[in-house]
């Protein structure tokens, strides 16, 4: 993690209720979910950082999950890899919204993810996203835009995140 970021994530978690949970089910999860962090960190928006794995601590998840309303939280991002049962167990837990990050797997290339996630069954919902970094920037840019429909700041600042990068699009490719 950048030290800018850890800055960021110790003074977000120190100084109020994050509004977003990025948990994932290994510590081999983070360079991919550190791209999730990254893009709140970006839009100002608090979050707070955990391992949560649904296999090897599987108290802890319960735990977590039961307690993020409580707590504050509003969106949670999950991401796991290989048999990732980390969103889809949380969602059961949990009735705040689950957004779940395949992890690229190293034998199956995150597709054993993808499905793990995306198969949930009737009633418990996770919306899954992209496997690896354009999954966890888009499950970031998609917990923003839940948290803008009751945050106007949020809302400018993902407006003006869009037009920058609808600007930064050249018109034609450098040779
Ligand atoms: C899953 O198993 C984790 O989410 C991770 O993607 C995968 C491998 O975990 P490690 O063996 O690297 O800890 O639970």
């Amino acid at each position: 993690m950048s030290e800018e970021l850890d800055l960021y994530r110790q003074s977000t978690d120190a100084a109020q209720t994050p509004s977003v949970g990025i948990i994932m089910g290994s510590q081999s999860d983070w360079t991919t979910m550190n791209f999730a962090a990254e893009k709140l960190a970006e839009l100002d928006i608090s979050f707070e950082t955990r391992i949560v794995s649904a296999h090897r601590t599987p108290d802890r998840l319960a735990d977590y999950a039961r307690s993020a309303r409580g707590r504050g939280l509003q969106v949670i991002i999950a991401g796991a890899g290989g048999a990732a049962h980390l969103p889809g167990m949380v969602s059961a837990w949990t009735t705040l919204p689950v957004l779940g990050v395949p992890v690229e797997s190293h034998a199956l290339k995150g597709m054993d993810s993808l499905l793990s996630i995306v198969q949930m069954p009737g009633g418990v919902p996770v919306g899954t996203l992209a496997i690896g970094k354009a999954g966890a920037i888009n499950a970031a840019l998609l917990a923003a835009s839940i948290l803008s429909l009751n945050d106007e700041g949020i809302q400018a600042r993902l407006d003006t995140w869009r037009a920058m990068q609808t600007a930064s699009v050249a018109d034609t490719p450098e040779s």
